[in-house]
């Protein structure tokens, strides 16, 4: 079962499962959309129920405390969707995350899974990138380093922005693409074993190690290497991955002679030291060598946050200069605004910085 908290999280865990749970401070967005299961979590602000968290982390805090217990031990064993950009997923998967990172240890079957949805920094309002940075900070930094969580999946919405894709049909990408990740045991059951075997239990041990989990689909030819057709066919759906630390491959084969290509594989990724879990089956249904390919990857948080926080940067500076215009006329100038703007920055005190700029200008006493 999957849980969706706030407005993004709401839709793509119904989409993904008829048997979703989602969670929202706001009625109207949770009346959007069709779930089973609905947790109405109370905003202390009286606009709260009908307009959400309006981006504001604390209200998904504050919101948290009405649902704690009941939503606590739902998440346990799922997979929580959650887009970091806005309040009230933000604010209330923060605390569900600290509270995870502080338990002594969770069980195998009581790991959560978690896919994040990343805004996408170069068309995306500078409030979402900022809740993003202080939740990929101060929630998922701890939560990871405390080995509590399962797998988590970084989205992205660059695609969507960049291709111009309608929302629903992305969100469908999205859960196609868990879908098929989530479809290796189904077919391990389902066709033909050729070689290894991964089980439900495999895959539940494999996704509920606290790594980032980036899976990719390929066709598999045998005539050229392995790491172009990794690097050439990463999941734009899914941030890239770093260098993996664990890895797992589903090879699908429409004729049992192909079967040893996984041979190759496995030779590819000893010389990173890693052994992957595997298996090939044999699926009649298909023209080519199929791979299903998951690695797990560790990347300190911070290295991640680098991206947003330069982009970031560039927005408030943006703002800054923006600001400094709209209360400053600028007739007899002889100040360079980009200077001083540069000057403020250089000297890391932009509070007092606007305000002596603004001063001097003579528009303040
Ligand atoms: N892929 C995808 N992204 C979405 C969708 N809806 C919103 N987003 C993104 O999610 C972020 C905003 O999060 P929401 O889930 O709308 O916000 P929320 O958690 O409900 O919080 P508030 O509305 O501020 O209370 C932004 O980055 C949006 O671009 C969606 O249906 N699909
Ligand atoms: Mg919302």
């Amino acid at each position: 079962m999957s849980i969706g908290i706030g407005g993004a999280g709401g839709k793509l865990a119904t989409l993904l499962d008829e048997n979703s749970t989602v969670v929202n401070v706001s009625q109207v967005e949770m009346d959007k959309v069709e779930a089973k299961n609905k947790i109405l979590a109370v905003a202390h602000s009286s606009k709260g129920q009908f307009q959400g968290s309006g981006k504001n982390p604390m209200v998904g805090r504050t919101a948290f405390t009405s649902i704690n217990d009941e939503l606590y031990s739902l998440i346990q064993g799922e997979l929580v969707f959650t887009a970091t950009g806005g309040g009230t997923g933000n604010g209330i998967t923060s605390v569900l995350l600290e509270r995870l990172a502080s338990l002594e240890n969770v069980l195998l079957n009581d790991s959560t899974m978690f896919a994040f949805i990343l805004p996408y920094l170069n068309r995306e309002s500078s409030e979402y990138v900022e809740n993003t940075i202080s939740f990929l900070m101060q929630a998922v930094a701890p939560a990871i380093d405390s080995g509590n969580t399962g797998n988590i999946m970084f989205f992205t919405n660059k695609l969507k922005f960049e291709g111009r894709i309608p929302e629903a049909e992305f969100n469908q990408k999205i859960v196609d693409s868990l879908n098929a990740f989530f479809s290796i045991p189904d077919k391990n059951k389902e066709y033909k074993l050729l070689d290894g075997h991964i089980d439900y239990e495999d895959f539940k041990i494999f996704t509920a190690k606290p790594y980032f989990n980036h899976f990719m689909f390929f066709d598999y030819t045998p005539e050229r290497p392995l790491s172009d057709l990794i690097r050439e066919n990463y999941n734009q759906l899914l941030l890239p991955p770093e260098q993996p630390i664990e890895g797992m491959f589903l090879l699908e084969v429409p004729d049992e002679s192909q079967t040893s290509y996984f041979y190759n594989i496995l030779d590819y990724f000893h010389d990173d030291d890693l052994t992957p879990a595997y298996s090939v089956i044999l699926n009649p249904n298909i023209e080519k060598p199929r791979v299903t390919l998951s690695l797990l990857y560790s990347r300190k948080p911070k290295e991640l946050v680098d991206d947003f926080k330069q982009m970031a940067d560039k927005m408030t500076r943006k703002k800054l200069k923006k600001s400094i215009e709209q209360f400053v006329k600028l007739e007899r100038q002889d100040l360079d605004i980009n200077q001083e703007v540069q000057n403020i920055e250089n000297a890391n005190e932009s509070q007092n910085g606007v305000l002596d700029l603004l001063k001097r200008l003579r528009k303040l006493r």
